[in-house]
């Protein structure tokens, strides 16, 4: 930290001392009524800059892609079977774009550097020319054509109906984190409804406790799938919008609250293939939230793990169901509220049939007592 310290201070110095040579040099051509840059040629000087500025720029541009090319803002390795298409439409985007940005920019600095204005020389006037319009009109609407024609029939593949048999899970975003739902050896999600939301009994989802396809449902801090095999996400929101963001998979979507969004993928390696290929032993991947949504945003990860078919199951297997926990937290039968209401009521009432739990539940949430955030 000292040495630290010490390189930023000097550094500090030399700013200053450059500031104060520059200001004294200022005084002493004031001083002595002297112009040091009366005989430059403005012209001139733009010229050449112009050639400076093309050759160090694309060196600079060049030598820095190529050093921190493993540290681009793109990730390498698509995890997901469309994931490969995206990424060869974004490359195919991007040697196009580099290619037009390598002949017409050096172009345009050369000839405002030839023709930059010198004594006797005179401009031509050229104000139009039908067939150079016609020519850069038309070809890059054909390049364009191709791209958007390329990407439209992808995106539709995307986001076409998941594939019969697809494994379908549930992600739910709240403020601030992520819950994940399986529907359970049923293979269908039980009711919820965000009034049925009840923290404090463990309710965070909103089971309607009544729907007996929820029973066998898991509801779980991370989203384990099995790889090579479809998957398709339904994604809500409880309060604000939130998006999740899966990005080795390249799957984006938005979580919007009272409506279920979809996006179906196959991941296509596994997290212990990817830890190889990374060669980073604690690689994982990751979902988090891609839309600023409040003060905690930012904690919105969610681990990620791709595992074989055998794994997954296993896994499926060693998780106990929500109602199973539910049910432990809620070991006293619940009071219906109508009883609760009489003075007279005894302390511990009847037991109630599970039937009942779920109408305690909304009865509660209209009474106010549940505490939404
Ligand atoms: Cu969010």
């Amino acid at each position: 930290m000292e040495a630290q310290s010490l390189i930023s201070f000097a550094q500090i110095a030399l700013v200053a001392i450059f500031g104060l040579v520059c200001l004294n040099m200022y005084l002493v051509f004031r001083l002595k009524d002297i112009d040091p840059f009366a005989k430059w040629d403005p012209n001139q000087i733009n010229g050449w800059g112009f050639i400076v500025f093309t050759i160090v720029g694309f060196a600079a541009a060049f030598i820095s892609s190529a050093a921190w090319s493993d540290r681009f803002l793109l990730l390498n390795n698509p995890a997901s079977e469309h994931g490969v298409e995206i990424d060869r439409m974004m490359w195919n985007t991007m040697y196009v774009s580099i290619a037009v940005v390598l002949i017409t920019n050096p172009l345009m600095f050369f000839y405002a550097w030839r023709y930059r204005m010198r004594p006797g020389n005179k401009a031509l006037y050229y104000p139009h020319n039908n067939k150079l319009e016609l020519v850069w009109t038309i070809i890059p609407a054909i390049v364009l054509t191709v791209l958007v024609f390329d990407g439209a029939v992808v995106w539709t593949e995307v986001t076409n109906k998941a594939p019969q048999g697809a494994i379908e899970i549930e992600l739910n975003g709240k403020q601030f984190g992520w819950t994940v739902r399986y529907p359970g050896s049923d293979l269908e999600f039980g009711e919820t409804q965000v009034s049925f939301i009840n923290e404090g009994k463990g309710n965070t989802l909103g089971f309607n406790m009544d729907d007996k396809r929820g029973h066998d449902d898991l509801v779980v801090q991370e989203l384990v799938i099995p790889v090579n095999t479809d998957i398709e996400l339904k994604i809500r929101s409880r309060d604000v919008l939130h998006s999740a963001n899966l990005a080795h998979f390249r799957v984006k979507m938005d979580a919007v609250p009272g409506m279920i969004t979809r996006f179906h993928f196959k991941p296509t390696i596994t997290t212990a293939d990817m830890r190889q290929r990374t060669q980073n032993e604690n690689f994982e991947y990751e979902m988090n939230c891609q839309q600023i949504c409040g003060g905690g945003h930012w904690n919105m990860r969610l681990v990620v793990k791709v595992v074989t078919m055998e794994e997954y199951k296993q896994w499926l297997a060693s998780q106990k169901t929500f109602y199973a926990g539910w049910k432990s937290m809620n070991p006293d039968p619940v009071i219906a509220p109508e009883k609760a209401a009489e003075p007279a009521a005894p302390a511990t009432a009847p037991a109630h049939e599970p039937a009942a739990e779920g109408h305690a539940d909304a009865h509660e949430a209209k009474d106010g007592k549940i505490s939404m955030n």
